[in-house]
């Protein structure tokens, strides 16, 4: 078993993992990835990642501060003065599209235990709030309406409710616990993951998410056998949905983006982390755009230069990127936090044929350049000046026809070696912030193995 710690602001805990595993292999026993819907996602490389709750009246972190930066009483009481009178979807769904979002997920039910819908299946939701209506309605009608994909995170863990056996915070809190389940606590599990199937075909059958994007996986309650029939319960809803590596419990680590494919799940989901490249498995990485995940007022936010890079090596080792911004309680987003995405939104409008719809590699990404590539093309991302020469091997059997910069189509000197090409660059590159060279091939460019540089 691999030993994994991560460091919290407030607790140390290791995070015991299940062994590792890489490669290829059905990831679902008997229940394929739906690879149409695959392909879709992977296609849209970048979506918005939305932390928000009764929490954000307090600006601590989601769930985490309950019983700890809250006392759990006022913590559960927040919802009733919950209420996002200046929420609006079409500025929500508005501000992914300007960041060259595709998609949004948004936190339905966090580890607090709130639905962030007005439910059939519990009184703990935004109806219950002096709002009074779900959120999620008209967010994902609007996705709808701006062509952006609507998905849903849902927590498997629920400290809030009584029926789930596991509570935090409690002394003896930690991520590796191995505990056998005796009859009492199996009964109220049941009962527990009927009332999940329950919320999560509301989900799936009224809100039309795309993904259901689980976490809370980790606490010993759950477990694999639990993992593997919510899967396929899932997949029998809507045969096209998808569903994270987060349902089971093979998930090697929160920055990992390995595959057990003895465990359900059609994508990794690395944390605060680019994964490492992988084009065998679908990967995202999810990543806060400071550093809590929901709103904290004031937060020191990653520049634009981190931000576009942290997109650009997640899209160069073929994962996609989740990046989560945290609205604020009266339902407006951050203005901070979006003008962040704008300035990532212009850079990606006149890069987006070297982002969407592409792949990562062929060359693997180093602290220079990082690749994508779709068709009879390969983009070079170079995401800084370091010298006037860049050479690029490449198997003799393809040749590279012409280069050129994207954004204004100015040549390249290309010089061809034995085995490689040498790019003749400027001494300081067009785009600070990062450059897309075209190389234009004679061949398929998903033909070339990956290359190391
Ligand atoms: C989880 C959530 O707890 C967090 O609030 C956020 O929603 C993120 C996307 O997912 O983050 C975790 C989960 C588990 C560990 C660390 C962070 N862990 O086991 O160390």
């Amino acid at each position: 078993m691999k030993q994994f710690t991560c460091i919290f602001v407030f607790m140390i805990c290791g995070f015991q993992l299940q062994a590792q595993y890489s490669g290829g292999g059905e990831a679902n026993p008997g229940l394929p990835t739906h690879l149409e819907a695959l392909k879709e996602f992977q296609d849209m490389r970048f979506g918005m990642f939305v932390h928000w709750g009764p929490v954000s009246l307090r600006g601590e972190e989601i769930s985490w501060s309950r019983g700890r930066e809250i006392p759990i009483e006022e913590y559960d009481q927040l919802y009733k003065e919950f209420n996002p009178e200046l929420f609006n979807a079409a500025d929500w769904v508005g501000a992914a599209k300007a960041a060259g979002m595709k998609y949004l997920v948004i936190t339905s039910r966090h580890h607090d235990g709130f639905s962030l819908w007005d439910s059939r299946y519990t009184d703990y939701d935004m109806a219950a709030t002096p709002y009074g209506k779900g959120v999620l309605k008209e967010l994902a009608k609007e996705c709808q309406k701006q062509g952006i994909k609507f998905g849903t995170y849902y927590s498997i863990c629920d400290w809030y409710r009584p029926d789930y056996p596991v509570v935090y915070p409690d002394p003896d809190y930690s991520f590796n616990k191995e505990k056998t389940m005796d009859p009492v606590t199996r009964e109220k599990m049941d009962q527990y993951t009927t009332f999940m199937k329950n919320q999560l075909r509301e989900l799936i059958e009224e809100y039309n998410t795309f993904v259901i994007w689980f976490d809370g996986e980790w606490e010993w309650a759950w477990t694999h056998e639990m993992g593997m029939d919510m899967y396929a319960y899932l997949r029998g809803l809507k045969e096209d949905i998808l569903i994270n590596n987060r349902v089971d419990k093979g998930r090697a680590g929160m920055e990992d983006n390995s595959r057990d494919p003895r465990y359900a799940g059609d994508f990794a989901t690395p944390e605060q982390n680019i994964g490492d490249f992988d084009n065998q498995y679908a990967w995202e990485t999810c990543m806060t755009i400071g550093k809590q995940w929901a709103w904290k007022p004031d937060e020191t936010l990653k520049s634009k230069k981190e931000c576009i890079h942290t997109l650009l090596y997640t899209i160069g080792g073929d994962g996609n990127l989740l990046f989560n911004v945290g609205p604020m309680p009266d339902g407006r987003m951050d203005p901070r936090q979006i003008n962040r995405l704008k300035e990532m939104g212009r850079w990606i409008s006149m890069n987006q044929e070297a982002v969407y719809g592409t792949r990562g590699g062929p060359y693997l990404p180093t602290t220079r350049m990082v690749s994508t590539h779709k068709d009879y093309r390969i983009y070079l991302h170079l995401l800084k000046s370091s010298g006037k020469k860049l050479t690029l091997p490449l198997e003799k059997e393809i040749r590279i026809k012409a280069a050129r910069f994207l954004v204004d189509g100015t040549p390249v000197k290309l010089k061809r070696n034995s085995d490689s090409y040498t790019l003749s660059l400027p001494g300081s590159l067009p785009d600070k912030t990062a450059t897309v060279i075209v190389l234009e091939l004679d061949k398929p460019a998903s033909e070339i193995e990956p290359i190391k540089l």
